[in-house]
């Protein structure tokens, strides 16, 4: 029997790494699409499993897109590819609304284009919620974004929607809550705290600096997410799911837990951006007002029923362990990285 082909844009990012592995697992053909930059290719992909087969091309970009969908031939599609850091959304509102937004609609066009067949998975996010007019959100829940990304993110669920009804497209979305791994990129706040506390504890850092301590995520782990992603493409009819844990912590509990695995807990003193933590009388961490947003997402909390019901899915990964796994990882990689500076010297 010939394998299933995948194209999974956005392949260097996190969920591109575990929804690669799941796929080669499962004996699909992959092909991952990365966009050109300055950086040496190969250097990048390197440390990428050497089964994916890469092409480049660029959401922004529709006759990219027309190519490589007639050269990779996929049966399924999953668009992981985005302008994903929320901060940087208000910095680059226009940039991230033509990747994040119009990226969408230039890939669903290249689908219907060359073979309509294909299913395809968008990448949408519980930031669609944004100021939440109800908790816990789910598929009913209406929408209030609150960022250039979060906008950009209602207008690429609305259209796959469209394309579903209007050409009867198999294409879904998956409204994900966040999720973490050791693979986040480390601007995120969850990466930015596991990497900084190994850091402060391998004596390589003083002090982490954070925006708002009191923001409210569900968070969970991302190899558990890219399950939900595949099997959303297996169903009989296409569907829109939220995809979370349902149980929902602040920045300040991730911080703490953080802390409290390395053997350094920290109590807390003083009031906003005057607030500090601190370890032994020891400040280790900091506000920094540069880390606050225009608008925020206060709390966001999902219900995962209708995935339960209709996918079977479910998340494995507790809070607590998700942060072990993200400090452990940390820890090995910073003491890695100091073995690599010595070895120089
Ligand atoms: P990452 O930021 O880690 O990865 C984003 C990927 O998109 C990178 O591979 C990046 O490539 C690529 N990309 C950016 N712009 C373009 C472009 N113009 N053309 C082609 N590729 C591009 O995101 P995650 O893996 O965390 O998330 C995957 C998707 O899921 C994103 O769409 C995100 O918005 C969405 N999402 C994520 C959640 C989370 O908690 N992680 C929750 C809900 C939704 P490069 O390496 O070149 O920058
Ligand atoms: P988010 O993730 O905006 O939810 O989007 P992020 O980790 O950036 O922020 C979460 C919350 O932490 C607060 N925060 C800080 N955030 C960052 N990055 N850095 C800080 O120093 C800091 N201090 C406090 C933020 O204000 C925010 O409230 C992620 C992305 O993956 C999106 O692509 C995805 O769609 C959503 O999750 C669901």
């Amino acid at each position: 029997m010939n394998k299933k082909i995948a194209l999974i844009t956005g392949i260097t990012g996190q969920d591109g790494y575990y929804l690669s592995k799941l796929l080669l697992e499962k004996d699909y053909e992959v092909y991952g699409m990365y966009r050109r930059n300055s950086m040496d290719i190969k250097e990048r992909l390197s440390n990428m499993d050497k089964r994916i087969n890469f092409v480049d091309g660029d959401l922004t970009d529709t006759a990219s897109l027309i190519r490589v969908l007639y050269k990779t031939k996929p049966d399924e599609i999953y668009n992981l590819a985005a302008q994903s850091f929320v901060h940087e959304s208000w910095t680059q509102p226009v940039s991230t609304s033509d990747i994040t937004a119009l990226g969408v609609l230039r890939m669903l066009e290249a689908i219907k284009f060359i073979n309509p067949k294909i299913r395809f998975y968008q990448a949408a996010s519980s930031e669609m919620f944004g100021k939440v007019y109800k908790i816990p959100q789910d598929e009913e829940t209406l929408f209030y974004p609150r960022s250039p990304y979060g906008c950009s993110k209602v207008y690429g669920y609305n259209i796959t929607r469209n394309y579903r009804e209007s050409y009867g497209m198999f294409a879904c979305n998956g409204i994900l809550f966040n999720h973490e791994s050791p693979k986040r990129g480390r601007q995120f706040v969850s990466r930015k705290i596991t990497n900084s506390v190994a850091k402060i504890k391998l004596g390589l850092l003083d002090v982490l600096e954070l925006g708002n301590l009191n923001a409210k995520r569900d968070w969970g782990f991302a190899g558990d997410y890219v399950e939900a992603m595949w099997l959303m493409l297996q169903q009989e009819k296409p569907g829109d799911y939220v995809i979370a844990t349902n149980e929902d912590h602040s920045v300040r509990e991730f911080v703490e837990e953080s802390f409290r695995i390395v053997g350094m807990p920290i109590t807390w003193e003083g009031e906003g951006i005057d607030e500090v933590g601190k370890h032994n009388d020891k400040i280790v961490v900091k506000i920094n007002p540069e880390f606050y947003r225009p608008a925020e997402v206060d709390t966001l909390l999902g219900d995962y029923s209708k995935a339960k019901k209709e996918l079977g899915w479910e998340p494995k990964t507790k809070f607590k362990d998700l942060v072990k796994m993200m400090v452990e990882a940390d820890l090995i990689e910073e003491q890695k990285e100091v073995k690599n500076v010595i070895r120089r010297l």
